[in-house]
């Protein structure tokens, strides 16, 4: 537990910071509410939230950068709740990052070595992309590594933000030319807490901050280091498309009817029943959409080694939870089947099978089977 307090140094609270900057009193409870959800707190702790704003200070972050295309710092910065304007101005001090912060050369270097002395054990690292072997990185004489584990000592809480960060990715795919590390293998006696994606929602990070602030404490972690208030479900389970799975309605081509109606992505690739993470239900930019809605399959950005599991429009053959490779034509009349035997069928699936009726998809129709996917 840790306290940003400091009152010699006289700073503004978070809440200070806020009404500051011209929001209500009104304003700033809504937005607390609002991240109360978010984090998955029953709306009782949204006190607690409230109290913390008022209380604390800014939290100072390093962010540091290695390989990587960027795409993380700009999820982050898309954050709608918080915004990341709010996030940005008024919860964290971005003291140290490579394209966000507006001093450059030896102006950073030394806010970044000031914030690691000035707020020992309470500064958040983020790194975003993954770790070099030595001969691939140097600045300013030290290696990447050398630079990790400089600002891992003293952080109150380190984030491996992105699945370059969490697993290697992109540049770690076979034969990883430059020895591309996870972040956790640089460091390996540090808690690091993981947020892949290629990038990861924008929101999972500003929970992860706000919770921070809020209890001083990590979020709860799932066994693979992962926010489980973000990452305990698959895409499957909350796809907008989930219907037509049950109902054995598949996308046969990018470019047929099925596509065009909205069907299923499973047969073109979808890795949303192997994949954890919240894109079904936080969505993207602002909760408009994700790649599934938008007619892109789920390739998986948040498992490990999806850059080598290709191809990526390729069906998969395996799903987990089944003792032989499922064959997706089956699937529709599996449910016929646990229907008739008098599963309660929801109100969806009842007009999706009037759609399957004149579907002109021929399948042999089974009975009697269960699945669990
Ligand atoms: Fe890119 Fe981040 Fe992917 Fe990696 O995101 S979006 S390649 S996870 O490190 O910048
Ligand atoms: Fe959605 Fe993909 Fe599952 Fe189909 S296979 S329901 S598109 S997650
Ligand atoms: Fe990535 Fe799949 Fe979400 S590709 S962005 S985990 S829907």
């Amino acid at each position: 537990m840790f306290t940003l307090l400091d009152r010699e140094k006289k700073k503004k609270t978070i809440y200070q910071e806020m009404t500051g900057s011209g929001m209500s009193r009104r304003q700033f409870l809504k937005l607390c509410a609002t991240i109360a959800a978010v984090l998955g707190l029953d709306f009782s702790q949204t006190d607690r939230v409230v109290q913390a704003m008022e209380r604390e200070e800014k939290l100072p972050f390093i962010w540091l950068h290695y390989q990587d295309c960027t795409g993380c710092s700009e999820s982050f910065i898309r954050s709608s709740h918080p915004t990341a304007g709010d996030l940005l101005l008024n919860y964290i001090s971005l003291n140290y990052h490579e394209n966000l912060t507006a001093a450059a050369g030896e102006a950073t270097e030394r806010a970044k070595k000031e914030t690691m002395e000035k707020y020992k054990g309470k500064y958040i690292l983020a790194v975003e992309g993954s770790i070099p072997r030595d001969e691939f990185f140097i600045a300013g004489g030290r290696t990447a590594a050398e630079q990790v584990r400089e600002a891992a000592a003293n952080a109150g809480a380190i984030v491996a933000i992105g699945s370059c960060a969490t697993h290697g990715g992109i540049a770690a795919a076979h034969p990883n030319p430059t020895g591309a590390m996870r972040l956790q293998d640089v460091i390996p006696d540090k808690t690091v807490i993981q947020v892949p994606g290629c990038p990861p929602i924008s929101e999972v990070m500003a929970g992860v901050v706000v919770h921070y602030i809020t209890f001083g404490t990590l979020p709860e972690l799932d066994h693979r280091g992962r926010p489980k208030a973000f990452y305990s479900q698959r895409i499957h389970d909350t796809c907008n498309r989930r219907a037509y799975f049950d109902a054995g309605l598949f996308v046969e081509s990018f470019d047929d009817e099925n596509a065009k109606n909205g069907y299923c992505l499973y047969k073109v690739g979808c890795k949303g029943p192997t994949t954890y993470n919240s894109c079904a239900q936080l969505r993207w930019n602002g909760g408009i959409s994700f790649p599934i809605q938008s007619g892109n399959p789920c390739i998986g950005c948040s498992e490990e080694n999806f850059w080598d599991n290709g191809p990526f429009f390729t069906r998969q053959a395996h799903l987990p939870g089944l003792s032989k490779p499922l064959n997706p034509d089956q699937v529709g009349a599996i449910a016929v089947g646990a229907a008739v035997a008098g599963v309660a069928v929801h109100a969806t699936a009842t007009a999706i099978s009037k759609k399957r009726t004149n579907n002109t998809v021929d399948r042999e129709e089974k009975k009697g089977e269960n699945m669990h996917v």
